[in-house]
């Protein structure tokens, strides 16, 4: 199925009159304060947050997993799911693959697919959490750190040839995500394992293509629950660091424990120019995977924020940082949720652009907390849904995709053309 851009030419005209009637009063009240409208749309117009190729199926639990009818079967379906977001809201314009998920077996009707519908490939991702069918070795007991040299061996070919695959759909960057970790104390040698993890992203990293960034994403717990290899942002840098300038961290929203300041590592990170990308995801206990900006709203403005804050050029915030959603479905239409979660990263974007840098800065320097704080919620509570709708309009997206996704019968179109029980592959 194809949106046509008939389909939201119709859409956006039954839209007009609403949205100008919530729009012209916003320019005016931003107008007063001394804000430019048009370079505000165009920014938040080009933001552009890549789509996970594992998705837009059902996500589902150890417990079990409720298929959603018409998910993708195979790599071309999941690219034209992300075809469909992308011709909604323009700002889906990028997929993420994963290896071995997601193999590119004709790679020439991959890439010419992905260009009709506008579509670019962000990071390629690893996978040495999972035994394949007919692998040699075992990561029961990890890849990159395990103690046995021909499993390491393995998993760094893995990694190479992931590259490999990535470079030839144009990706830039490979995203490692470890599950290598202990249960139980005293079962691994903290020391040997996290040298030996470095050993083997060393040898990865003297693959890299000269115009890539290898990605390190840490994670607390999960699957291992005593010790994780790379459990935090400390020891993703530690690494990063001792790799070189393409090694950078990755920030997963969910992987932190509960409370912890996500916006004080973005800001350091960003500080040292070692923050390479993002996995938005909203968290309420641990790596949930729920819909970003459905649980903390005000940390997503606030990581914004600080993003904000270290650079001088948009420009180079949207290009140099690979932004991406790691969520899963298990209740809800994959592609309804992605449209939600992209609404919910760009008004996050939206309201930390108005907020008042230079008075937010004169309040730190006088110590004035009330007024530093009375800046930033004056910025959060803005509605700005008039600005994306109008950002959307203006780059011939619809006005309202969630409800142009319904009214055109998405869903049933693909669960017509696909069938009710295909398995999209993935988590
Ligand atoms: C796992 O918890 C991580 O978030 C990964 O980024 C991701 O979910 C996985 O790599 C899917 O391949
Ligand atoms: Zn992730
Ligand atoms: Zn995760």
């Amino acid at each position: 199925m194809r949106i046509t851009q008939q389909h939201i030419r119709e859409h956006n005209k039954e839209a007009e009159d609403k949205h100008t009637a919530s729009f012209l009063p916003l320019v005016d009240q931003l107008d007063g304060k001394g804000v430019e409208v048009d370079p505000l749309v165009d920014q938040i117009a080009s933001f552009q947050v890549a789509i996970p190729s594992w998705a837009l199926g059902a996500g589902g639990t150890r417990f079990g997993r409720f298929p959603i009818g018409g998910e993708p079967g195979n790599l071309e379906e999941k690219i034209t799911d992300v075809g469909l977001l992308h011709a909604l809201n323009r700002s889906s314009g990028a997929i993420s693959l994963h290896i071995p998920w997601d193999i590119p077996e004709d790679t020439a009707a991959i890439r010419a697919l992905a260009e009709e519908l506008d579509l670019v490939f962000d990071a390629v991702n690893s996978n040495t959490f999972q035994d394949q069918e007919n692998q040699e070795h075992s990561y029961k007991f990890g890849s990159l750190s395990h103690t046995d040299t021909a499993v390491r061996k393995q998993a760094v070919e893995h990694n190479i040839e992931v590259i490999r695959y990535g470079a030839t759909l144009g990706s830039k960057a490979l995203t490692v995500w470890l599950a290598d970790g202990s249960n139980f104390p005293g079962q691994q040698n903290f020391r040997k394992a996290l040298r030996r993890t470095r050993e083997s992203l060393e040898e990865i990293y003297a693959e890299l293509p000269d115009d890539w960034q290898i990605l390190i994403e840490y994670k607390p717990y999960e699957p291992n629950f005593y010790s994780m290899v790379i459990p935090d942002w400390g020891t993703s840098f530690l690494l990063a660091g001792k790799l070189g300038a393409k090694a950078r961290t990755l920030v997963d929203l969910g992987h932190h424990l509960p409370n912890t300041n996500i916006e004080q590592i973005v800001a350091t990170l960003s500080m040292e120019e070692k923050l390479g990308g993002f996995h938005f995801n909203d968290s309420k206990y641990g790596d949930d995977d729920l819909t970003t900006g459905a649980i903390q709203p005000y940390q997503l403005f606030l990581i914004f924020n600080e993003l904000i804050e270290g650079t001088d050029d948009y420009a180079d915030l949207e290009n140099n940082i690979a932004w991406m959603i790691d969520a899963s479905h298990n209740v809800k239409d994959p592609l309804e949720d992605l449209l939600q979660s992209v609404e919910a990263i760009k008004k996050a974007y939206a309201k930390a652009l108005l907020v008042d840098r230079r008075g937010l800065e004169e309040a730190r320097e006088a110590n004035d907390p009330a007024l530093a704080q009375s800046i930033l919620q004056d910025a959060f509570q803005s509605d700005v849904r008039p600005l994306l709708r109008e950002a959307r309009i203006r780059s011939k997206a619809a006005a309202d995709p969630l409800r142009l996704y319904r009214e055109l019968g998405v869903r049933d179109q693909l669960i017509e053309e696909r069938g009710s029980d295909t398995i999209a592959t993935g988590l």
